[in-house]
């Protein structure tokens, strides 16, 4: 895991953009993302249970696993959305990055690769994106019912209660 302020220059989304300027997993913590390198498969059965993540599956983001729909997958996967559940994902393989949205609104960029584990806060804004290789494994956990449905930041998302719920935690 490397994070650090996205640098905001034009290009494409799969470039690193580092604007070399670091962010401390500290910063992240108050933004309520927390991660974990090399987390044991006792961790993340621990955090799993403790969660009540009852389910798991993995996805393959790649040409190869996806064919023609890659391209638009990674577009639609890189509009800015928050979901109304925790986003978990435990890299298996490959590598990308997840932008999160900063307390000022600027992006954070958080480069994930095999074996680093990140949990997103159910409200906050952020989009992902492959890397330049075009390949990423990830295990997915969720609940029965997941809410993952993706809701493009606007006029409802400002005002959706699991938006406010996460700002009111930041304080
Ligand atoms: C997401 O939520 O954007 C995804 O599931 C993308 C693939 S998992 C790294
Ligand atoms: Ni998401």
């Amino acid at each position: 895991m490397k994070a650090y302020w996205y640098d905001n220059e034009e290009g494409d989304q799969r470039l690193p953009h580092d604007s070399h300027k670091p962010v401390d997993p500290s910063y992240l913590r108050s933004l309520g993302v927390l991660y974990s390198a090399h987390p044991t498969t006792s961790t993340v059965d621990t955090l799993a249970s403790e969660r009540n993540y009852t389910s798991r599956d993995e996805i393959t983001v790649s040409p190869q696993a996806m064919g023609d729909i890659y391209e638009s997958k990674v577009k639609m996967f890189f509009d800015e959305h928050l979901h109304e559940d925790e986003e978990i994902r435990y890299i298996r393989d490959g590598a990308g990055y997840f932008d999160v949205r900063s307390e000022g609104d600027d992006w954070v960029r958080i480069r994930l690769e095999k074996d680093d584990l990140i949990i997103l806060p159910a409200g906050i804004y952020h989009r992902f994106t492959t890397d330049e290789g075009n390949y990423i494994k990830a295990m997915r956990l969720f609940k029965d019912e997941p809410k993952w449905t993706p809701l493009n930041r606007g006029d409802a998302t400002d005002i959706n209660p699991h938006r406010k719920a996460y700002l009111e935690e930041r304080n």
